[in-house]
């Protein structure tokens, strides 16, 4: 499960000295510096190709710690961690090993220099304007040309232009960039802001163990530590960097709007091709200040469309924005949907400056789709405006209940996270049927293929701006820079067809509003600069960049009804008015009696922890056991390991701890289970509630959000899928309860209720709904009810009712021992299309707590491997049976190699076909080897399991390597 390039070097680590290991690795990677420079600068030359335009991207950079003791070569873009790792510098194997967290904090306490050192074209000074233009630098830096200041940074979500004209002297420049350490240039902002007042939090909580005041600088909030990650703050060039000059123009960014000339059908008709007023917005960086400038620009959007514009540019502090607009006719392009309801057309548009005497040109490009977003929020009901508003995505004039997740840095340096594994992790939303993913404000703006990503993939984004879980300061210089935040990062994104909406920030108005961080008692002062920073500085800023797309305050917000409100509203949870993120530890989460009816769920979630395969990799043997240090250290939810224990126990035995390692990995899988089902019960919550509303007032809910998809590192968190890549059980869950069609179950005053909710914009019908009847003490079913239903598009509907002792018979058919009848039995749903092939996944109900229920020791094993064959999943499938004596729970396969099951976690009442869909090549031998499966009454004892592998006669090609170590 390695797709990311950490973890193969964690291999090669394994496997000799430091010079056979590195000899290669320090090679290979200054081959790649070489390929990737030269990349850079054919990429960048691509996309702004230049006349008389010079850009030059020097690459020999080295890096010294701020006393010089240390001094290694440096990597740009890259950053200072990655840095020191491969100068070996840092050791300890794989960097997110053991406690390197705390070895390693002396890094981000220290000062960096990147220096390099190149000859320049005595052409490059004759320009207009000579600058050094660094995409980003992380975070507060002075850039040094030939020993004098040219500028400084304190922002790493900002672009920076340095102009260096008068400072190119000699042949040879030298440049440094010095980087402050970011936790000594937070606590000096936070002390000088102190003198005045407090901007807390003081530290984030001693849990997270992490660094204080990440809100006093503008870097990654979450690489000072989190609730599910470490802190390695980092430093370092962390984007593209170049030197240029030019005499005119030099196009950075290109921004896109298209509104259709027609109204669109309210149902989708792919036939449907409108007409599209479009607006181009070229922006750039001028040569010269306050001029105008005469030239001309090429607009052309693939083949379809190509003018050639005269223009007068008129230069404002050297920026320029060149609005141009056509029209599309009817039939041209065709309409860009979201996953799940349409193809996703893109269409590339390039836009090419020309000066007037044509000596000079410059040009960027961008892919575009075609495509509307709304954030509708009419009242619900205009007869009683009491019972609120809507909170629903219109796309294309549809309304689509939003499925999807929270998404948070994949690596805590960005460096270390390759287009490849962005791409898995994505398509991974993709394939469970996601259609929204929200950027959440606690991490980066995502890199530009991240989008391009989502915009093939059908992601709409909920994007955040990057303020998290504090109060911020308001200051000019502070202010200044957020300024120049939301706007460039908007003018980046803008154009992406993926793009959703723009939100302010994370849970800020809900920590003022809930005195989070101890601001009660100057409730007034921190809510007048929530609104300096929020309403008066980002939202002015958005607004007047973007009008493209619907901006939000905070998340979870009422959107309308907080600005009502003064912008900090009286309950920011409301269940009437925007969007809930909604946590419950304590009550029982299999039944989800206390979840909120909200109008749209962006956050909610349960913890659990990486198998043990993924664990083993940064541990020893004496962290083997869930009471042990490093499970605490791993462990940064306050109180998180309690509320895992308690929800465990809730339902399934916590095996008792004996300090061996398979205690320790049931451990580990019994996480895995309490989150997928808490997680499948809360959604299915959600998605029943998207129809209706309560007397109340709530429901018509639109959206369900889980946190989160994507782990940081190997350490408990709310994601569903673990650091490297592999799915964990909440995953194969999520593709089942996110499917267009859900059959969904639960039980209320003794009785089953059998919903069916469809995202499809179509009706179905001829449908056959079964109910099966289970016990666990046996395998065929003892019941069913079944009848034939109709799917009506885009509805949650009730269609069964079924009284569990009279409809179910439950009395007479679940009955054993002094068990309750809930004990014995559970329910499986199966939704048939006439031909008999299944229109939704089966779904399944357990009446009782599986501790509490009659469950026969199961023994699993696997029969029947073969492959590899080429499928459209992929090239190496391989296929088997999984079989079992018993009912079996909750039954787990495992492999080390990077690929996907067709299904995991799954209840057994039968033989089920599972195929494994690999992501590189591997050999049957090689599966046949490295695979595993456990189910839950394997967790036990080991003495049971083991008894029972002895006391069955297998077929000596079957598999039941019950655990694998
Ligand atoms: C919300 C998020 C994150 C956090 C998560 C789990 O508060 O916005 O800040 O990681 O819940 O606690």
């Amino acid at each position: 499960m390695a797709p990311n390039p950490l973890n193969r070097e964690r291999e090669a680590r394994r496997e000799g000295p430091w010079w056979r290991v590195y000899g290669p690795v320090l090679f290979c990677v200054a081959i790649m510096c070489a390929v990737a420079s030269y990349l850079a600068y054919v990429a960048y030359a691509s996309t702004h190709t230049a006349h008389d335009t010079i850009i030059m991207i020097p690459s020999n950079w080295s890096l010294r710690n701020g006393n010089g003791t240390i001094q290694v070569g440096g990597t740009v873009p890259g950053g200072v961690y990655t840095d020191l790792l491969l100068a070996n510098v840092l050791n300890g194997g794989d960097f997110y090993h053991r406690f390197n967290d705390f070895e390693y904090r002396w890094v981000a306490n220290d000062n960096w220099t990147y220096s390099t050192a190149f000859d320049v074209d005595p052409k490059l000074v004759e320009h207009e304007r000579v600058a050094l233009i660094f995409e980003g630098l992380d975070t507060a830096a002075e850039v040094v040309v030939n020993s004098k200041t040219v500028g400084e940074s304190n922002n790493m979500f900002v672009r920076y232009v340095f102009d260096v004209k008068d400072y190119l002297e000699g042949t040879t420049v030298n440049l440094d960039v010095a980087f402050r350490s970011p936790s000594e240039y937070a606590t000096q902002k936070y002390n000088e802001q102190a003198v005045d007042y407090i901007v807390p939090p003081k530290c984030v909580d001693p849990a997270f163990k992490g660094i204080c005041h990440a809100n006093h600088i503008r870097k990654m909030q979450a690489s000072f530590s989190w609730d599910w990650g470490p802190a390695f703050a980092n430093s370092g060039i962390w984007k593209d960097w170049h030197i240029v000059g030019w005499n005119s123009l030099l196009v950075k960014n290109i921004m896109f709007t298209a509104r259709p000339t027609s109204t669109l059908p309210s149902v989708p008709d792919h036939s449907f091709k409108p007409g599209w007023d479009v607006t181009v917005k070229v922006l750039c960086d001028s040569a010269i200040e306050q001029r105008q400038m005469d030239g001309s620009v090429y607009v052309s959007l693939a083949d379809i469309f190509s003018m050639k514009y005269t223009v007068t540019a008129v230069i404002d502090k050297y920026e320029t924005m060149l609005t141009l607009n056509f029209t599309l006719e009817e039939n041209q392009v065709e309409m860009w949907w979201p996953n799940g309801y349409g193809s996703q057309p893109l269409y590339e548009l390039s836009a090419v400056w020309k000066n007037k005497d044509q000596s000079e040109e410059s040009s960027a490009s961008v892919r575009v789709g075609f495509r509307t977003v709304d954030l509708n929020q009419d009242y619900v009901d205009e007869a009683d405006p009491a019972k609120g508003r809507h909170y629903r995505v219109i796309v294309n004039n549809i309304t689509m209940f939003m499925k999807g997740t929270n998404w948070i840095p994949a690596h805590v340096l960005p460096e270390m996270v390759t287009e490849h594994y962005t791409r898995e992790l994505l398509k991974a939303a993709a394939d469970t049927h996601q259609n929204c993913i929200r950027v959440w404000g606690g991490g980066i703006y995502e890199t530009d293929v991240f989008y391009e990503i989502a915009d093939e993939l059908g992601l709409l984004i909920w994007q955040d701006f990057m303020f998290a879980c504090s109060m911020y300061p308001v200051d000019e210089p502070f202010l200044e820079t957020t300024k120049m935040e939301i706007k460039m990062q908007i003018q980046r994104l803008q154009h992406h067809p993926s793009i959703l909406l723009w939100a302010g920030n994370n849970e800020n108005e809900a920590a003022l509003r809930g005195n989070w961080y101890g601001t009660a008692s100057d409730f007034e002062l921190y809510k007048r600069d929530y609104i300096k920073l929020y309403v008066d500085t980002i939202k002015t800023v958005a607004v007047e960049t973007d009008d493209s797309h619907p901006f939000v305050i905070s998340s979870p917000n009422n959107g309308i009804e907080s600005e009502e409100e003064g912008h900090v509203a009286v309950n920011p949870y409301s269940t009437l008015y925007g969007d809930v993120h909604y946590y419950n530890y304590l009550s029982d989460a299999w039944l989800g009696h206390a979840t909120p009816r909200t109008r749209f769920a962006s956050e909610y979630g349960f913890q659990s922890w990486p198998v043990f395969r993924t664990m083993k990799a940064v541990t020893t043997e004496e962290d083997w056991n869930r009471e042990s240090a490093m499970m605490y250290h791993r462990q940064h939810h306050p109180g998180g390991q309690a509320e895992l224990a308690l929800q465990i126990g809730l339902h399934m035995h916590m095996p008792p701890q004996d300090g061996s390692v398979e205690v320790y990995e049931y451990y580990l899988y019994l996480s895995q289970i309490h989150q997928a089902v808490a997680i499948k019960t809360e959604t299915e919550f959600y998605r029943r509630a998207m129809s209706d509303l309560n007397e109340k007032g709530e429901g018509y809910t639109s959206g369900a959000l889980y946190w989160q998809l994507n782990d940081i590192w190997q350490g408990a968190s709310w994601a569903s899928i673990e650091y490297g890549g592999r799915w964990k059980m909440l995953h194969y869950y999520v593709k089942k309860f996110f499917d267009p069609v859900l059959v969904s179950m639960y039980v209320e005053n003794e009785k089953l209720f059998v919903y069916i909710v469809s995202d499809l914009v179509h009706p179905v019908d001829d449908l056959r709904l079964v109910i099966d009847l289970h016990r666990y003490d046996r395998k065929e079913r003892v019941h069913n009810i079944n009848d034939t239903v109709l799917v009506s598009p885009s509805e949650a509907s009730l269609v069964m009712e079924l009284d569990m002792w009279q409809d179910l018979q439950m009395d007479q058919l679940c009955t054993y021992d002094l068990y309750d009848e809930e004990d014995v039995c559970f329910v499986v749903s199966h939704l048939y299309h006439s031909n008999g092939s299944l229109a939704a996944p089966d779904n399944f109900l357990l009446f009782g707590k599986p501790k509490d229920a009659f469950l026969p020791h199961a023994v699993v094993w696997l029969n029947n491997i073969s492959g590899p064959t080429q499928t459209q999943h992929s090239n190496w499938t391989f296929s088997m049976t999984v079989r079992s004596d018993e009912v079996a729970l909750f039954v787990w396969l495992e492999l080390d190699c990077p690929g996907v099951f067709s299904d995991n976690g799954f209840l057994m009442t039968g033989d089920v076909e599972v195929e494994f869909y690999a992501y590189e090549e591997i050999t049957l031998t090689e599966i046949e080897e490295n695979i595993s499966v456990i189910s839950l009454t394997d967790t036990y004892s080991k003495e049971r399991v083991s008894k029972n592998f002895i006391d069955r006669a297998f077929h000596p090609n079957d598999i039941m390597n019950v655990v694998h170590f």
